[in-house]
């Protein structure tokens, strides 16, 4: 051998596989797509995080001289290896960042989005304001020390109305369900080379879209698919229900998907789900599952402090003030409002991929509007004791225009 063939001048470039190692990558070969899911989901974050950074770029989208010669740090050996836009190992979702052109201009809004390193000051829920303060709101009690004690667990809802599992469900899971969801929608709707799973929003609903939830849009086909019916029946949910509720539980058929996105200043009203839900037993939970990361200023689940204790004659003026006089079952929509005439905090969390909330049917819940480029994804499911009532309105899949 010549004595050149020994000389390696960047490290990394004699690495030669073993039988051992080809094996440990056999395996690793089956958690790719899991593993490629996170990662993608993970750099969505990062995107959405620094993006408004000043001196921060996102690789790939450094621009060379025009005529300037390739970067010379890389060794040509490793340079080879890495992916081009032809290896089929490279999902075609993916921006391949050493080929693909620079991302398209940030979208509307996107210097509106926040980032930890900005403290969040006023926060809005369907264009009405709340400041972010410990006057209005408080951290939502973490429950999930909890979840190896049935009985304390199910003491704890019994004070609270509602409980915060952390790490309940499989990330995994939830990320593929995020990313099934976001397939299904018009290109367009999503930031130009962006994956779905990260779900980051163009700023523009592509004409033609459906109105949300209604026979046509993709969430309306989404709830009744294959692959979300069998993310609601993991056993786990099922078993969460049945320690709650002391007993055999039904899941209702009506399992509601809900995206959110910047700038359209929706999301849900102050509402208890009992006002959606009043021709059918009170024996029932519901399971709030974030798909992906929620943290605060994407517009998350929030809940008013204690308010299933609050007595009906307590609850009737709510409905007072709102945005939608010819619906009485919402409270408002004005959640500063409500927490002034309630003299209540709104419990919140920063929600992780895995999470889940379960609430009763009695406490007023709401949420906030979503202020990030990637866009809120949820699903809200009910798990009623089974011999109890059923409302009617709640056996048949959801339809934005089913009218319960
Ligand atoms: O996700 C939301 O914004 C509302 C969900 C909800 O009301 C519920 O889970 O009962």
């Amino acid at each position: 051998m010549a004595y050149e063939a020994g000389l390696h001048d960047c490290p990394g470039s004699n690495w030669r596989m073993s039988e051992v190692h080809a094996a440990i990558g056999l395996a690793q070969l089956e958690r790719f797509d899991a593993a490629t899911r996170a990662r993608q989901a993970l750099a969505a974050r990062y995107d959405e995080h620094l993006s408004g950074v000043p001196g921060l770029r996102r690789p790939g989208t450094f621009r060379r001289p025009a005529g300037s010669p390739p970067t010379t740090s890389a060794c040509p050996s490793t340079r080879r290896s890495r992916p081009t836009s032809s290896n089929a190992l490279w999902p075609p979702s993916v921006p391949n960042l050493l080929t693909s052109p620079d991302p398209s201009p940030t979208p509307q809004g996107a210097d509106t989005a926040m980032t930890t390193a900005r403290p969040v000051t006023v926060l809005t829920s369907n264009g009405a304001a709340i400041p972010f303060n410990d006057t209005y709101f408080a951290p939502m009690t973490d429950s999930s020390e909890l979840l190896a004690e049935p009985a304390a667990l199910r003491e704890r809802l019994r004070r609270d109305g509602h409980l915060l599992l952390r790490g309940v469900l499989d990330p995994d899971e939830v990320l593929r369900l995020r990313e099934q969801y976001f397939a299904r929608l018009d290109p367009g709707f999503l930031a130009p080379g962006t994956p779905p799973v990260g779900g980051v929003y163009s700023g523009t609903v592509p004409a033609g879209t459906a109105e949300y939830g209604v026979p046509g849009h993709p969430a309306h086909s989404f709830v009744r698919s294959p692959e979300f019916q069998r993310f609601s029946d993991q056993p786990v949910l099922r078993q969460l229900a049945e320690t709650l509720l002391q007993g055999v539980v039904q899941l209702l058929p009506r399992k509601i998907v809900r995206h959110f996105y910047l700038g359209s200043l929706r999301a849900s009203r102050a509402h208890t789900d009992y006002d959606y839900m009043t021709r059918g037993s009170e024996h029932l939970v519901t399971t709030w599952i974030p798909l992906g990361d929620c943290p605060l200023p994407m517009g998350g689940l929030i809940y008013l402090e204690r308010s299933h204790t609050l007595a009906p004659d307590q609850l009737a003026p709510l409905h007072d003030v709102t945005d939608r006089p010819h619906d009485l079952r919402p409270i408002s929509h004005d959640l500063r409002w409500t927490a002034e005439r309630t003299a209540r905090r709104w419990l919140w969390a920063d929600y992780a991929t895995g999470d889940l909330t379960v609430h009763t049917p009695h406490i007023v819940h709401a949420s906030l509007d979503t202020d990030t480029r990637r866009m809120r994804l949820s699903a809200d499911l009910r798990f009623q004791l089974t011999g109890t009532r059923t409302d009617a309105r709640w056996t048949q899949p959801w339809s934005a225009d089913d009218g319960a």
